[in-house]
């Protein structure tokens, strides 16, 4: 079985990508199965150079055919902020949420997306980039306990509910995640023989 490193520290990234890939032949590690490895700072302006910036460290040091996920979240009012910085805006979770909620007070624009870009890198390259965007809405107060991050405040488009109150299957039919790793999953199958010639995987 080959094994796969999704390039992430942050386990709840993690338990997603598990349930999504639950049914593809790979055995997934994340950065946590190499404990010895710390990640370089996010320097990218981007979520594309962060993603494969991080794809690509990680691939040199695991060995493996690893992915990387770089996303966060963007508030049209706040110039799209917080952004590439939506894991640094604040000490914790509920300290980002209040800040993003205190920054749209008396803005009547609540309208927010959500963007992954995943970053496949193969013996120390960056083979190519996927992005997943989810548009939805920004509410007055958190909702839900599920999730992570910014789901208790985000209403994806179409739903009343917000991540945070759904099933982590019903979030990863939707979500920003679900929508990239479908892309980088398609260019895998329709490039796999190309692939296995030119990486020997
Ligand atoms: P890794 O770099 O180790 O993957 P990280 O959490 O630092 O973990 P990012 O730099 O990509 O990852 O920051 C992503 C942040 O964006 C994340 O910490 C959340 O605050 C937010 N975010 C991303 N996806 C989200 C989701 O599905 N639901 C809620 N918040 C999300």
């Amino acid at each position: 079985m080959t094994v796969i490193v999704a390039a992430t520290a942050n386990s709840h990234k993690f338990e997603e990508y598990k349930a999504l890939l639950g049914s593809e032949d790979v055995e997934l590690h994340s950065l946590l199965d190499y404990p010895g490895y710390t990640a370089a700072p996010e320097t990218g302006t981007t979520f594309k150079e962060n993603a494969a910036q991080k794809a690509l460290d990680a691939c040199k040091y695991c060995d493996r055919p690893t992915f990387a996920d770089d996303s966060g979240l963007e508030v049209t009012a706040l110039n799209n902020a917080p952004g590439i910085y939506s894991a640094r805006y604040g000490k914790d979770d509920a300290d980002r949420i209040n800040r993003v909620l205190r920054e749209l007070e008396g803005k009547s624009d609540r309208s927010a997306r959500f963007v992954c870009v995943i970053a496949i890198a193969i013996n120390g390259e960056v083979i190519e980039t996927f992005e997943g965007v989810m548009e939805g809405t920004i509410i007055e107060a958190p909702r839900g306990e599920n999730g992570f991050g910014y789901d208790p405040i985000f209403v994806p488009e179409g739903e009343s509910r917000t991540f945070a109150e759904m099933t982590q299957e019903e979030k990863n039919q939707i979500s920003h995640r679900a929508r990239a790793l479908k892309k980088a999953l398609e260019f895998i199958e329709d490039e796999m023989s190309v692939l296995d010639d030119e990486f020997d995987l």
